[in-house]
């Protein structure tokens, strides 16, 4: 069991672009394992690999309810494929914007493809928190957060409000 740190805003880390996987071998299962391990402690319900400062395209969730047995998903280079025109609108949290919720209005529907822990590609029709959560997971390979997605206003307080926090840390 590894539990990584997970890096929070301003780190520059969360707005690069992941490079995708070219073999799913012992190191990248090894990765999903950490991932998954870091997750868990945090708590979440996702981690994407650039939150722990790796730059590659693998995300990890587990939407199981409490008192559900664990349902552990790796997506590895996961991509949209189709978007619902209908939205909906949800609270969101980030493990990388720690201890803040805001409603974001994403599709509704989505469909993503991507390559499981064993190499075979999946394809699934995700609705409801999973399409949220595939939505935020994916952002994050691409350095795109879900405060981008909030008015200027409220994003520019989040940032500011991590940006001095940052700041006295440095001293
Ligand atoms: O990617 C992340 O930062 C993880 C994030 C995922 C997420 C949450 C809400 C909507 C979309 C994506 C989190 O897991 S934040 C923590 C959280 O939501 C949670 C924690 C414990 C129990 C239940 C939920
Ligand atoms: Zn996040």
């Amino acid at each position: 069991m590894a539990v990584r740190p997970i890096l929070v805003i301003p780190d520059a880390r969360l707005r690069a672009v992941a490079d995708p996987i070219e073999e799913v071998d012992d190191d990248v299962r090894a990765l999903a394992r950490d991932m998954l391990d870091t997750m868990y402690d945090a708590p979440g319900i996702g981690l994407a690999a650039p939150q722990i400062g790796v730059m590659k395209r693998i995300v990890v969730m587990d939407l199981a309810k409490e008192g559900e047995d664990p349902a552990p998903m790796v997506l590895i280079n996961p991509e949209i494929l189709k978007v619902s025109e209908e939205t909906q609108i949800t609270e969101e949290g980030c493990l990388s914007i720690p201890e803040l919720y805001y409603e974001v209005e994403r599709p509704a529907e989505v469909t993503v493809r991507y390559t499981d822990l064993e190499g075979k590609t999946v394809e699934v029709e995700a609705k409801e928190r999973l399409a949220v959560c595939m939505q935020h997971e994916l952002d994050h390979l691409d350095g795109v957060l879900y405060i981008d997605y909030l008015s200027r206003l409220k994003r520019d307080r989040v940032i500011k409000k991590f940006d001095k926090a940052a700041k006295r840390v440095a001293g």
